[in-house]
């Protein structure tokens, strides 16, 4: 007899541990357990989907003939080897199967353990570690897009022979349409909480109620047969328009035409492969565009592959990465959203009450804002890892260490993302609305983005004016003239001071 854990982000019945395992005589164990509930303070919806998820998936696992020894919060077990040795002992054997946690800090807890395990890959993923090492290795630069090229034809994704489908690899061009005046998708299917789930989110509240984030209305689907309703739910409305307004934000409209699957995707509800056949068979009926397809599929055969890839490729350290030494403490508002940036406020406002926001609002929003007033990357990292429902470090720490604060030296991005108020202006209905004015540059009102915008490239400047996707910004600065240099250096100066 031999003991299987599945974590809580391991709720796929084809998981390589129970591949590995016997129903007729091994035990699963799973555990809800305070450090891993407390290891960042979570959302308390990414807590209550987690729990809520384990508890469906455990009965699942029961009427598949699994005995499972399922230990609650409420039995008061602290981590997931101390949850280990315990069933050892009760059960009489030291021999553990496990599929490899998408984080190392677990993985090291797990080979730590006086106990003999086993870990095997996690195979949920469209390339093993060997593959995309493979890939990287003697590369100079690790782009995405050539990656992502490889999986496609590996795995025949949009292709029409050996030619990517359409003539091009990328649609991304026509992927950059701004906010419209109304939407209509319905948004994320919405799931009403049964007894099981009540259960769970009256102890949620109970003992995580005072974190940041609304636990109720809690909408999120809790097993795998709910989370195909999602996608289905999105496939046939939303991807349509997935691709023109993929980088569209708007105040009242949280989830636009975004499929909202990653905590699904993440959690092992659902699998990348099935996503992306539903969505290209969504392509060949006709019901939705290539560039809206290849858009979506290019997200999670390309940049969610590649982000594990780089985590994993880059070691434990990667989440301490500092490239540009930056120190400033969080501001007070990522939790409290009490700022006059409206962007920043609603953002910080939809990550409360929903536990997410889509890509752009992490980027170009919040991410934005914590690159240009040179934030900690570290306590960056921590607060995206709480907040998201999606979160967990594997495809967090590359999305907020390298994507967003350019903390990697440039392994995931060759340039920073940073933008003036201008882009968030185009892309957005916020600035129409915001007590700060996204066309004033210097005095009176001017956005924070556009001062905290220059004051980036002019303190960075040694190590960016020679990247030739930059030039073109230290020209603009420097044909600026001199007195509104000083000006804008003094006010975001004074702006900083503030946080
Ligand atoms: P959609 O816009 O509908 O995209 C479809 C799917 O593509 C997503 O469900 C997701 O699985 C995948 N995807 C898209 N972009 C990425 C990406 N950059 N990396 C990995 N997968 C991607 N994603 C997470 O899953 N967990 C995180 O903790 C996370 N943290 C992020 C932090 C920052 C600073 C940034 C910029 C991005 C982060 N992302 C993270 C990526 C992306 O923002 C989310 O995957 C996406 O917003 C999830 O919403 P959705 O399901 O509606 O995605
Ligand atoms: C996110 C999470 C939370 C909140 N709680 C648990 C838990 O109590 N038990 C468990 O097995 N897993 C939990 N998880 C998911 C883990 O944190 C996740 O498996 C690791 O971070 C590795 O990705
Ligand atoms: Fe954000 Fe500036 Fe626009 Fe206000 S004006 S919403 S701070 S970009």
């Amino acid at each position: 007899m031999r003991l299987i854990l599945v974590l809580g982000d391991q709720l796929t019945d084809t998981i390589a541990a129970l591949r590995e395992g016997d129903p007729a005589k091994d035990v699963v164990v799973m555990a809800e357990v305070a450090d891993e509930a407390a290891y960042v303070p979570h959302h308390p919806k990414k807590i209550a989907f987690c729990f809520a998820a384990m508890r469906h998936f455990a009965e699942e696992l029961r009427a598949d003939g699994w005995t499972v020894d399922y230990a609650k919060l409420t039995d008061g077990l602290k981590s997931v080897p101390e949850a280990l040795v315990a069933a050892s002992e009760r059960h009489g054997t030291t021999e553990i199967i496990a599929t490899r946690p998408g984080e190392w800090r677990l993985i090291g807890a797990l080979e730590g353990l006086p106990l003999s395990v086993m870990l095997l890959e996690d195979d949920r993923f469209v390339a093993s570690h060997a593959e995309f090492d493979a890939w990287a290795e003697g590369r100079k630069e690790l782009r995405m897009e050539y990656f992502y090229r490889e999986m496609r034809r590996k795995n025949g994704f949009l292709m029409d022979g050996d030619k990517p489908e359409g003539g091009k690899w990328n649609f991304d061009h026509n992927n950059r349409k701004s906010a419209p005046a109304s939407v209509d998708f319905s948004g994320p299917m919405k799931f009403h909480p049964d007894d099981a789930t009540e259960e769970v989110l009256e102890l949620v509240q109970d003992r995580f109620g005072d974190n940041f984030g609304e636990l109720r209305p809690f909408w999120f689907a809790v097993t795998r047969a709910d989370a195909r309703r999602a996608l289905a739910h999105f496939i046939s409305g939303g991807l349509e328009k997935f691709g023109d307004f993929q980088d569209a934000m708007m105040a009242e409209e949280r989830f636009l035409w975004h499929s909202v699957l990653s905590m699904y995707l993440n959690a092992g509800l659902l699998d990348p492969i099935e996503i992306c056949e539903a969505a290209e068979t969504a392509y060949r009926d006709g019901a939705a565009p290539i560039n809206a397809v290849e858009g979506f599929i290019r997200q999670i055969i390309g940049w969610r592959e590649y982000m594990r890839g780089i985590y994993f490729r880059e070691g434990p350290d990667y989440v301490q990465r500092n490239s540009l030494d930056h120190r400033r403490k969080l501001p007070a508002f990522f939790w409290t959203g009490e700022t006059g940036m409206r962007c920043v406020a609603k953002a910080v406002e939809q990550t409360r009450d929903e536990a997410y926001a889509h890509h752009i609002q992490r980027l170009m929003v919040t991410g934005n804002f914590a690159l240009l007033a040179g934030i900690d990357p570290f306590e960056v990292h921590e607060w995206y890892l709480a907040v998201y429902a999606d979160a967990y470090e594997w495809v967090e720490a590359p999305n907020v260490i390298g994507m967003s604060q350019f903390a990697d030296g440039g392994i995931v991005g060759s340039k920073p993302y940073v933008s003036s108020g201008n882009y968030i202006d185009r892309m957005s209905d916020y600035c129409s609305d915001c007590e700060y004015s996204v066309k004033t540059k210097v005095g009176d009102g001017a956005c924070p983005f556009n001062l905290l915008y220059w004051e980036f490239l002019n303190r960075h400047r040694t190590r960016f004016e020679k990247n030739p996707r930059m030039a073109q910004m230290y020209r603009t600065w420097d044909r600026m003239d001199e007195g509104k240099r000083a000006r804008i250096l003094e006010e975001a100066g004074t702006f900083l001071e503030t946080l």
